[in-house]
Protein backbone atom coordinates (compact mmCIF):
# COMPACT_ATOMS: atom_id res chain seq x y z
CA UNK A 1 0.00 0.00 0.00
CA UNK A 2 1.24 3.65 -0.88
CA UNK A 3 -0.21 6.40 1.41
CA UNK A 4 -0.80 9.94 0.05
CA UNK A 5 2.01 11.14 1.91
CA UNK A 6 4.00 8.95 4.51
CA UNK A 7 3.50 11.60 7.07
CA UNK A 8 0.28 11.28 9.71
CA UNK A 9 -0.37 14.50 11.94
CA UNK A 10 -2.57 13.04 14.91
CA UNK A 11 -4.81 15.34 16.44
CA UNK A 12 -6.87 14.48 19.92
CA UNK A 13 -10.26 16.76 19.62
CA UNK A 14 -11.62 15.84 23.11
CA UNK A 15 -15.09 17.28 22.13
CA UNK A 16 -18.71 16.79 23.48
CA UNK A 17 -20.73 19.54 23.43
CA UNK A 18 -22.30 18.48 20.05
CA UNK A 19 -24.25 15.37 21.71
CA UNK A 20 -25.75 14.84 25.12
CA UNK A 21 -24.10 11.75 26.62
CA UNK A 22 -20.74 12.55 29.07
CA UNK A 23 -17.68 10.73 28.06
CA UNK A 24 -17.19 10.93 24.48
CA UNK A 25 -14.25 14.11 25.67
CA UNK A 26 -12.55 10.64 26.53
CA UNK A 27 -12.26 9.22 23.08
CA UNK A 28 -9.08 10.29 22.23
CA UNK A 29 -7.61 9.06 25.40
CA UNK A 30 -8.68 5.72 25.63
CA UNK A 31 -7.46 4.93 21.60
CA UNK A 32 -3.72 6.37 22.84
CA UNK A 33 -4.40 4.22 25.80
CA UNK A 34 -4.74 1.44 23.59
CA UNK A 35 -1.71 1.91 21.90
CA UNK A 36 -2.65 3.64 18.53
CA UNK A 37 0.19 6.10 18.27
CA UNK A 38 2.69 2.64 18.16
CA UNK A 39 0.55 0.93 16.14
CA UNK A 40 0.87 3.38 13.40
CA UNK A 41 4.68 4.33 13.92
CA UNK A 42 4.85 0.34 13.61
CA UNK A 43 3.54 0.14 10.13
CA UNK A 44 6.49 2.62 8.80
CA UNK A 45 4.49 5.59 9.03
CA UNK A 46 6.55 8.90 10.24
CA UNK A 47 3.85 9.90 13.11
CA UNK A 48 3.46 13.24 14.66
CA UNK A 49 1.35 13.26 17.66
CA UNK A 50 -0.10 16.90 18.21
CA UNK A 51 -1.63 15.84 21.63
CA UNK A 52 -5.03 16.87 22.11
CA UNK A 53 -6.46 20.48 21.38
CA UNK A 54 -7.44 22.56 24.39
CA UNK A 55 -10.95 24.32 24.22
CA UNK A 56 -11.66 27.21 26.01
CA UNK A 57 -14.93 26.43 28.00
CA UNK A 58 -18.16 28.70 27.70
CA UNK A 59 -20.62 28.01 30.44
CA UNK A 60 -22.83 30.86 29.46
CA UNK A 61 -24.14 29.31 25.82
CA UNK A 62 -27.67 29.83 25.43
CA UNK A 63 -29.08 27.32 22.55
CA UNK A 64 -29.89 29.27 19.36
CA UNK A 65 -33.11 28.18 17.18
CA UNK A 66 -32.68 25.25 19.50
CA UNK A 67 -28.94 24.46 18.33
CA UNK A 68 -26.96 23.49 21.48
CA UNK A 69 -23.78 25.35 22.63
CA UNK A 70 -23.23 27.36 19.61
CA UNK A 71 -20.71 29.28 20.73
CA UNK A 72 -18.37 26.05 22.53
CA UNK A 73 -19.15 24.43 19.28
CA UNK A 74 -18.47 27.31 17.08
CA UNK A 75 -15.22 28.62 18.65
CA UNK A 76 -14.02 24.76 18.61
CA UNK A 77 -14.50 23.84 15.01
CA UNK A 78 -12.54 27.00 14.13
CA UNK A 79 -9.40 25.83 15.86
CA UNK A 80 -9.56 22.32 14.31
CA UNK A 81 -9.79 23.50 10.79
CA UNK A 82 -6.95 25.92 11.22
CA UNK A 83 -4.98 22.53 12.71
CA UNK A 84 -6.26 20.59 10.01
CA UNK A 85 -5.71 23.00 7.39
CA UNK A 86 -1.70 23.36 8.97
CA UNK A 87 -0.86 19.67 9.60
CA UNK A 88 -2.45 19.01 5.76
CA UNK A 89 -0.53 21.70 4.19
CA UNK A 90 2.99 20.46 5.87
CA UNK A 91 1.97 17.08 3.56
CA UNK A 92 1.04 14.71 6.42
CA UNK A 93 -2.30 12.78 6.68
CA UNK A 94 -4.34 14.25 9.55
CA UNK A 95 -5.81 11.88 11.74
CA UNK A 96 -8.42 13.67 13.77
CA UNK A 97 -9.72 11.10 17.06
CA UNK A 98 -12.39 12.47 18.55
CA UNK A 99 -14.61 13.06 20.10
CA UNK A 100 -18.04 13.81 18.77
CA UNK A 101 -18.78 13.98 15.25
CA UNK A 102 -19.36 17.74 15.24
CA UNK A 103 -15.70 18.42 14.97
CA UNK A 104 -15.93 16.98 11.36
CA UNK A 105 -17.12 21.00 10.68
CA UNK A 106 -13.52 21.68 11.35
CA UNK A 107 -11.75 19.04 10.08
CA UNK A 108 -13.46 19.34 6.58
CA UNK A 109 -13.65 22.98 6.48
CA UNK A 110 -9.23 22.77 7.04
CA UNK A 111 -9.31 20.00 4.40
CA UNK A 112 -11.50 21.67 2.02
CA UNK A 113 -8.92 24.65 2.79
CA UNK A 114 -5.89 23.08 1.97
CA UNK A 115 -6.52 20.75 -0.46
CA UNK A 116 -9.88 22.51 -2.95
CA UNK A 117 -10.37 19.29 -4.72
CA UNK A 118 -11.11 17.18 -1.72
CA UNK A 119 -13.85 14.56 -1.61
CA UNK A 120 -15.04 13.22 1.29
CA UNK A 121 -16.41 9.48 2.54
CA UNK A 122 -18.91 9.17 5.27
CA UNK A 123 -19.35 6.15 7.19
CA UNK A 124 -22.03 6.56 9.76
CA UNK A 125 -25.17 5.00 10.78
CA UNK A 126 -26.60 8.78 10.83
CA UNK A 127 -26.33 11.20 7.85
CA UNK A 128 -25.34 13.98 10.12
CA UNK A 129 -26.95 16.67 7.33
CA UNK A 130 -29.98 18.20 9.81
CA UNK A 131 -30.23 22.00 9.15
CA UNK A 132 -30.64 24.09 12.57
CA UNK A 133 -33.88 24.00 11.44
CA UNK A 134 -34.54 20.35 10.79
CA UNK A 135 -32.93 19.07 13.73
CA UNK A 136 -35.34 17.02 16.15
CA UNK A 137 -32.28 17.43 19.00
CA UNK A 138 -30.48 20.47 18.69
CA UNK A 139 -27.35 18.32 18.67
CA UNK A 140 -24.60 19.91 16.07
CA UNK A 141 -22.92 16.27 15.93
CA UNK A 142 -26.35 15.37 13.68
CA UNK A 143 -26.21 18.65 11.99
CA UNK A 144 -22.58 18.35 11.07
CA UNK A 145 -22.63 18.46 7.16
CA UNK A 146 -25.31 21.01 6.63
CA UNK A 147 -23.03 24.01 7.62
CA UNK A 148 -20.53 22.84 5.03
CA UNK A 149 -22.75 21.76 1.36
CA UNK A 150 -22.75 24.29 -0.99
CA UNK A 151 -25.78 23.66 -1.44
CA UNK A 152 -27.62 24.04 1.57
CA UNK A 153 -26.60 27.70 2.08
CA UNK A 154 -30.29 29.62 1.66
CA UNK A 155 -31.53 26.82 4.31
CA UNK A 156 -28.87 27.51 6.77
CA UNK A 157 -29.85 30.49 9.50
CA UNK A 158 -27.58 32.96 10.87
CA UNK A 159 -25.62 31.13 13.85
CA UNK A 160 -23.22 33.25 15.81
CA UNK A 161 -20.21 31.85 16.13
CA UNK A 162 -20.67 29.83 12.92
CA UNK A 163 -20.32 32.88 10.53
CA UNK A 164 -16.69 32.25 9.53
CA UNK A 165 -17.84 28.88 8.07
CA UNK A 166 -17.85 28.56 4.28
CA UNK A 167 -20.07 25.81 2.59
CA UNK A 168 -17.04 23.78 1.04
CA UNK A 169 -18.15 20.63 -0.43
CA UNK A 170 -20.65 20.11 -3.36
CA UNK A 171 -23.60 17.46 -3.05
CA UNK A 172 -21.84 15.45 -5.72
CA UNK A 173 -18.66 15.04 -3.67
CA UNK A 174 -20.26 13.31 -0.96
CA UNK A 175 -20.27 9.34 -0.81
CA UNK A 176 -22.87 7.91 2.39
CA UNK A 177 -22.03 4.54 3.76
CA UNK A 178 -23.96 2.55 6.36
CA UNK A 179 -26.61 4.89 7.15
CA UNK A 180 -29.87 3.27 8.56
CA UNK A 181 -31.05 6.28 10.83
CA UNK A 182 -32.25 9.33 9.29
CA UNK A 183 -34.57 11.92 10.03
CA UNK A 184 -37.04 13.30 7.36
CA UNK A 185 -35.45 16.70 6.92
CA UNK A 186 -31.98 14.39 6.05
CA UNK A 187 -34.00 12.09 3.92
CA UNK A 188 -35.25 15.07 1.39
CA UNK A 189 -31.60 16.55 1.45
CA UNK A 190 -30.29 13.13 0.18
CA UNK A 191 -32.68 12.68 -2.23
CA UNK A 192 -33.14 15.90 -3.38
CA UNK A 193 -29.47 17.55 -3.59
CA UNK A 194 -27.34 14.61 -5.38
CA UNK A 195 -25.51 13.00 -2.42
CA UNK A 196 -24.57 9.57 -2.97
CA UNK A 197 -25.93 7.39 -0.24
CA UNK A 198 -25.12 3.69 0.30
CA UNK A 199 -27.22 2.63 2.83
CA UNK A 200 -26.73 -0.90 4.87
CA UNK A 201 -29.47 -1.93 2.29
CA UNK A 202 -27.17 -1.40 -0.29
CA UNK A 203 -24.37 -3.06 2.08
CA UNK A 204 -26.75 -5.85 2.30
CA UNK A 205 -27.40 -5.84 -1.66
CA UNK A 206 -24.11 -5.38 -3.71
CA UNK A 207 -21.58 -5.79 -0.24
CA UNK A 208 -19.05 -3.72 0.97
CA UNK A 209 -16.52 -4.04 -2.06
CA UNK A 210 -18.94 -2.87 -4.75
CA UNK A 211 -20.33 -0.19 -2.50
CA UNK A 212 -16.74 1.06 -2.56
CA UNK A 213 -16.67 0.82 -6.17
CA UNK A 214 -20.09 3.10 -6.59
CA UNK A 215 -19.01 5.36 -4.25
CA UNK A 216 -15.17 5.63 -5.63
CA UNK A 217 -16.92 6.12 -9.19
CA UNK A 218 -19.47 8.30 -8.06
CA UNK A 219 -17.29 11.18 -6.25
CA UNK A 220 -13.55 10.29 -7.27
CA UNK A 221 -14.04 8.96 -10.82
CA UNK A 222 -10.44 9.62 -11.92
CA UNK A 223 -8.55 8.29 -8.35
CA UNK A 224 -7.00 11.98 -8.49
CA UNK A 225 -8.74 13.71 -5.59
CA UNK A 226 -7.51 13.83 -2.02
CA UNK A 227 -10.52 12.02 -0.06
CA UNK A 228 -11.17 12.86 3.17
CA UNK A 229 -12.67 9.64 5.30
CA UNK A 230 -15.54 10.54 8.63
CA UNK A 231 -15.82 7.68 10.20
CA UNK A 232 -18.23 7.32 13.53
CA UNK A 233 -17.93 4.48 15.29
CA UNK A 234 -21.93 3.81 15.33
CA UNK A 235 -21.75 2.80 11.66
CA UNK A 236 -20.14 -0.31 13.04
CA UNK A 237 -22.84 -3.10 14.51
CA UNK A 238 -23.86 -2.62 17.88
CA UNK A 239 -22.46 -5.76 18.83
CA UNK A 240 -19.26 -4.71 18.12
CA UNK A 241 -19.27 -0.95 19.03
CA UNK A 242 -21.30 -0.91 21.83
CA UNK A 243 -19.35 2.07 23.54
CA UNK A 244 -21.00 5.17 21.59
CA UNK A 245 -23.84 7.56 22.34
CA UNK A 246 -26.38 6.49 19.75
CA UNK A 247 -25.58 2.51 18.95
CA UNK A 248 -28.69 1.15 16.09
CA UNK A 249 -28.79 -1.73 15.24
CA UNK A 250 -27.89 -3.68 11.80
CA UNK A 251 -24.46 -2.14 11.50
CA UNK A 252 -21.66 -2.89 9.52
CA UNK A 253 -19.16 -5.79 10.87
CA UNK A 254 -15.56 -4.82 11.84
CA UNK A 255 -14.11 -6.80 8.20
CA UNK A 256 -16.53 -4.44 6.24
CA UNK A 257 -15.12 -1.42 8.55
CA UNK A 258 -12.05 -2.41 7.90
CA UNK A 259 -12.27 -3.57 4.11
CA UNK A 260 -13.53 0.22 3.53
CA UNK A 261 -10.31 1.52 5.38
CA UNK A 262 -8.07 -0.96 3.70
CA UNK A 263 -9.42 -0.09 0.07
CA UNK A 264 -9.35 3.98 0.60
CA UNK A 265 -6.12 3.25 1.81
CA UNK A 266 -5.27 1.81 -1.32
CA UNK A 267 -6.42 4.32 -3.42
CA UNK A 268 -3.30 6.38 -2.33
CA UNK A 269 -5.52 9.53 -2.22
CA UNK A 270 -7.05 9.16 1.62
CA UNK A 271 -5.34 12.78 3.05
CA UNK A 272 -7.51 13.31 6.57
CA UNK A 273 -9.39 10.89 8.34
CA UNK A 274 -11.97 11.23 11.54
CA UNK A 275 -12.35 8.34 13.80
CA UNK A 276 -15.43 10.06 15.88
CA UNK A 277 -17.74 9.14 18.44
CA UNK A 278 -15.80 6.44 21.03
CA UNK A 279 -16.91 6.84 24.31
CA UNK A 280 -15.06 4.73 26.70
CA UNK A 281 -18.50 6.24 29.86
CA UNK A 282 -20.57 3.93 27.98
CA UNK A 283 -20.96 -0.13 28.18
CA UNK A 284 -19.20 -2.38 29.63
CA UNK A 285 -15.41 -2.74 29.93
CA UNK A 286 -15.56 -5.67 27.09
CA UNK A 287 -18.12 -3.50 25.32
CA UNK A 288 -15.58 -0.46 25.62
CA UNK A 289 -12.46 -2.80 25.00
CA UNK A 290 -14.07 -4.04 21.69
CA UNK A 291 -15.26 -0.40 20.37
CA UNK A 292 -11.70 0.78 20.99
CA UNK A 293 -10.17 -2.24 19.19
CA UNK A 294 -12.19 -1.59 16.27
CA UNK A 295 -11.40 2.07 15.62
CA UNK A 296 -7.95 1.10 16.19
CA UNK A 297 -8.24 -1.39 13.83
CA UNK A 298 -9.72 0.74 11.20
CA UNK A 299 -7.37 2.96 11.79
CA UNK A 300 -4.51 1.12 11.21
CA UNK A 301 -6.00 -0.24 7.60
CA UNK A 302 -6.38 3.37 7.14
CA UNK A 303 -2.44 3.63 6.91
CA UNK A 304 -1.30 0.11 5.24
CA UNK A 305 -1.97 -2.49 7.74
CA UNK A 306 -2.93 -5.54 6.17
CA UNK A 307 -5.03 -8.79 7.37
CA UNK A 308 -1.77 -10.80 6.49
CA UNK A 309 0.30 -8.53 8.78
CA UNK A 310 2.91 -6.20 7.26
CA UNK A 311 6.76 -7.04 7.09
CA UNK A 312 8.36 -4.74 9.59
CA UNK A 313 10.78 -1.51 8.06
CA UNK A 314 14.47 -3.24 7.77
CA UNK A 315 13.37 -6.52 8.06
CA UNK A 316 15.93 -9.72 7.01
CA UNK A 317 15.04 -13.48 7.02
CA UNK A 318 17.65 -14.59 8.60
CA UNK A 319 20.11 -17.02 7.38
CA UNK A 320 21.99 -20.29 9.32
CA UNK A 321 25.85 -18.96 10.63
N1 LIG B 1 -30.15 12.34 13.58
C1 LIG B 1 -30.09 12.54 15.01
C2 LIG B 1 -29.89 14.02 15.33
O1 LIG B 1 -29.71 14.81 14.44
C3 LIG B 1 -29.02 11.70 15.65
C4 LIG B 1 -27.61 11.95 15.20
N2 LIG B 1 -26.72 11.17 16.02
C5 LIG B 1 -25.50 10.72 15.68
N3 LIG B 1 -24.99 10.99 14.47
N4 LIG B 1 -24.86 10.02 16.43
O2 LIG B 1 -23.88 10.33 14.01
O3 LIG B 1 -29.91 14.40 16.48
MN1 LIG C 1 -21.96 10.87 13.12
MN1 LIG D 1 -23.85 8.28 13.92
MN1 LIG E 1 -14.28 14.02 -14.26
Amino acid sequence: VRLSKDKVGVIGVPSCKGQSAGGVQHGPKALRQAGIIDKLTQLGVEVYDYGDLVFEQFDDDTPILGLKNPKNIGLAAKKISDQVSRVIKDDQIALTLGGDHSLSIGTIHGHAAAEKNMCLVWVDAHADINTPLTSPSGNVHGMALSFLVKELKEYIPQIPHFEWIKPCISAKDIAYIGLRDLDPGELWIVRNMGISCFTMHEVDRYGIDMVLRMSMQAINPHGDRPIHLSFDVDSLDPRISAATGTPVPGGLSVREGIYIAEELAATGKLTAVDLVEVNPLLGTKEERDLTVYAATEIARACFGKKREGNIPPGYVLPRPD
